[in-house]
């Protein structure tokens, strides 16, 4: 299941099997009981101090499906040079699934908040029981708009009780946004007028809870600290990155990016009695819709429209298909998407380049902890074709 090859036919299918789920967190499980019958979420801050159970969740809120395409803020981060971060992906760290459970909206209406509540600047802090390192809680803030507006908290994946490493009883699920936004194990909720900082939160009973929003997960060009904000003018990335406000900006709404599944690099393929390969693979956005996708065969030179095909729902990837007659041969075969803004993946990753943290010359900007690429080139495929017999 770990083999660059098996993580390529993953780029193939709408829905990732909860088995080929990539799995990922800052330490193990947290050491309590996840299948305790009494587990709480908390809620404070803004909201009415209150805990809700797992089963009043179940039981007397509206249930909603949601299909989400998460993908970590660190995916592609093996294709940095020189290497920086943690895990090493390639293009690993992407899965999609349909997540059941109650929407956000909800809870926080019946807690607090009142029937058509809005964002109001606000942020939504949520807290995991996880505490990695042993002195740092993973609490994540997003705002209040984005979570009353399709966030849910998720206790089914893909028709199943969730299972232990995605989160269970409970995790909140951002749809379209980087998966460090969607908090597993929730314990807290909290509204409040910023994200998580400062001192009381950076020692509060001991733990750091500012550590994983304000410390890592930031797109920091070489050698520099993250600045500390408790509020950015726009949650999105790629917008972020071009802007001048955010110094270091977050992984919220995940970019633009798209990758072939078939053929795998390093194939040998032969055309169809018709003539034709099948090129095949999946492209997303965020929470912006993907606007169109192309295809090049010769390593980026020249580029076809792809079709989509299957389902279309926001947040989520679609899987599109190009009709290759190729001649028989070794080629390069690599998709780029574009999304509906008008922004296309760019080619390259850069090197190491002094506050360089814009995507610019069709380069994604190289930072400390390596987040947020999309570079397209990086995952080309070399593949072989036969003569048709
Ligand atoms: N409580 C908690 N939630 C967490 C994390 C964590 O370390 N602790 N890791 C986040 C990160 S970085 C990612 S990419 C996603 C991965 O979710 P998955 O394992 O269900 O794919 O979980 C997020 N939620
Ligand atoms: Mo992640």
């Amino acid at each position: 299941m770990s083999n660059g090859g098996d993580r390529r036919r993953r780029y193939t299918d709408w829905l990732t099997p909860i088995g080929e789920h990539f799995v990922y967190q800052q330490d193990g499980l947290p050491d309590v009981d996840l299948d305790a019958e009494e587990w709480r979420v908390s809620l404070g801050g803004d909201l009415e101090a209150a805990d809700v159970t797992v089963a009043t969740l179940r039981e007397s809120y509206p249930t909603v499906a949601v299909a989400h395409t998460m993908e970590c803020a660190g995916n592609c981060r093996a294709y940095f040079e020189p290497t920086t971060g943690s895990i090493q992906w390639g293009i690993g760290g992407a899965s999609t699934a349909v997540w059941t459970g109650v929407p956000v909206r909800a809870v926080l209406e019946r807690h607090g908040l009142g029937a058509g509540a809005d964002g109001d600047g606000r942020w939504l802090t949520a807290v995991g029981a996880d505490e990695p390192g042993g002195d740092t809680v993973f609490a994540r803030s997003i705002p209040l708009s984005k979570a009353l507006d399709d966030c849910v908290l998720a206790y089914g994946m893909n028709g199943e009780s969730l299972p232990e490493a995605h989160g269970r009883p409970v995790r909140l699920v951002v749809p379209g946004w980087y998966g460090v936004n969607s908090v597993k194990w929730l314990t807290e909720l909290r509204v409040m007028d910023g994200m998580v900082a400062g001192e009381s939160w950076a020692d509060r009973d001991g733990r750091d809870y500012t550590y994983w929003q304000q410390e890592e997960y930031r797109i920091t060009p070489p050698g520099e600290a993250p600045t500390e904000h408790t509020d950015v003018d726009t949650y999105d990335t790629w917008e972020q990155l071009m802007g001048e406000t955010v110094d270091h900006p977050y992984p919220f709404d995940a970019n633009v990016m798209s990758v072939v599944g078939y053929p795998r690099g390093g194939s040998t393929v032969q055309p169809r009695e018709d003539g034709y390969v099948e090129v095949l693979g999946l492209a997303w956005a965020g929470d912006d819709a993907v606007e169109c996708v192309e295809v090049s065969t010769d390593g980026g030179d020249t580029w076809h429209e792809a079709t989509f095909l299957g389902p279309d729902y926001p947040g989520a990837w679609r899987l599109f298909r190009y009709l290759w007659t190729p001649d028989s041969g070794t080629h390069t075969v690599v998709s780029r998407a574009t999304d509906e803004q008008g922004r296309t993946q760019p080619a390259w990753i850069s090197g190491p380049v002094d506050s360089f943290d814009a995507i610019d010359d069709d380069e994604y900007p190289w930072n400390e902890g390596g987040f947020g690429a999309n570079a397209y080139m990086p995952h080309s495929a070399r593949v072989r074709v036969r003569p048709a017999e």
